[in-house]
């Protein structure tokens, strides 16, 4: 990656799923020492704080099935003009979660400064429900969903009409807990999914060339990487609300940010469902944080 102005983006909200603390995670990650690791390597960062997220310490259940839903728009909506402002002035967007709802927010943001975004969604779960095949009703578990035009419309709409990215332009990686109506959606829209077993049976390097040169072959303008930390084996990251075991090993992805990294088709990316309550002495963090380090180009020699 050519140096860049990255601009740091919090967003402190645990309101798309029902467990507290995963809006402490952009504190986690900074503490974690995200900002001098991305200095180190030479490029110019600017951590803009975070978005104001109203502290709700109860579930509000609304009669659309969605939990919290107008605290989550209201938090997308800043999230949203935040992120479309740093990619206007040519910065780097890198926000910092926060429940993995805030990516309706950051691709949002992102919608304008894209004619045809990639995105590669890096999970243990596939984020594809909508209120009517979730079985929790917790927005983390839609947001792919809601990007394609999936859902409740107060969603899809958020900050512009319309779906925000193109159902081809995907790949999901890291997959191995699906919900039923995911499964069908995703064989639906024929959505390019590497589940573990991919992974295992050809290797993490075979995946991620396959995957960047599928992305390259939709000839995307950018692409915009989701990293939940629970695709990583809750070994690694055992700091997220719903780990998964059997999950993409600490080695493996760092070869995926390299690979990114040596691509060159990153332009922008999040790292959410970092919970600090639930972690070990911040190892969740410092996983997040090392990962920013190989996908930013931190070189060994
Ligand atoms: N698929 C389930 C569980 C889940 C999704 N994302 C996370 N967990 N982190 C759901 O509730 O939609
Ligand atoms: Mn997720
Ligand atoms: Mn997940």
């Amino acid at each position: 990656m050519e140096k860049a102005t990255i601009s740091i983006i919090g967003v402190p909200l645990d309101l798309g799923q029902s467990r507290r603390g995963v809006n402490m995670g952009p504190s986690a990650i900074r503490y974690a020492g995200a900002v001098a690791r991305l200095e180190a390597i030479g490029h110019n960062v600017i951590d803009e704080g975070d978005i104001l997220v109203d502290a709700v310490e109860r579930i509000e259940s609304s009669d659309v099935g969605l939990k919290n839903l107008n605290e989550v728009i209201k938090a997308n909506t800043k999230l949203a003009e935040q992120v479309e402002a740093a990619v206007t002035d040519g910065k780097f967007p890198l926000v910092l979660g926060g429940d993995h709802s805030i990516a309706i927010g950051t691709l949002a943001g992102l919608k304008k400064g894209y004619n045809n975004l990639g995105v590669i969604w890096y999970d243990a779960h596939t984020d594809m429900n909508t209120a009517e095949t979730s079985p929790s009703g917790n927005i983390h578990g839609m947001p792919l969903a809601v990007c394609i035009g999936l859902g409740h419309d107060s969603l899809v709409n958020l900050h512009s009409e319309g779906p925000k990215v193109k159902t081809e332009n995907i790949v999901i990686i890291g997959a191995r807990s699906v919900d039923p109506g995911e499964r069908a959606l995703i064989e639906e829209k024929g959505i390019k999914v590497y589940t573990m077993h991919e992974i295992d049976r050809y290797g993490m390097s075979y995946v991620m060339e396959d995957a960047i040169a599928y992305l390259q072959s939709r000839e995307v303008d950018g692409v915009h990487l989701s990293l939940d930390l629970d695709g990583l084996d809750p070994l690694y990251t055992p700091g997220v609300g719903t780990p998964v075991p059997g999950g993409i090993s600490y080695r493996e992805s760092h070869l995926a940010m390299e690979m990114l990294e040596d691509s060159g088709i990153i332009t922008s990316a999040e790292f959410v469902e970092v919970n600090p309550i639930l972690d070990e002495k911040n190892k969740t963090a410092d996983v997040a944080v090392g990962l920013m380090g190989s996908l930013f180009g931190e070189k060994l020699i």
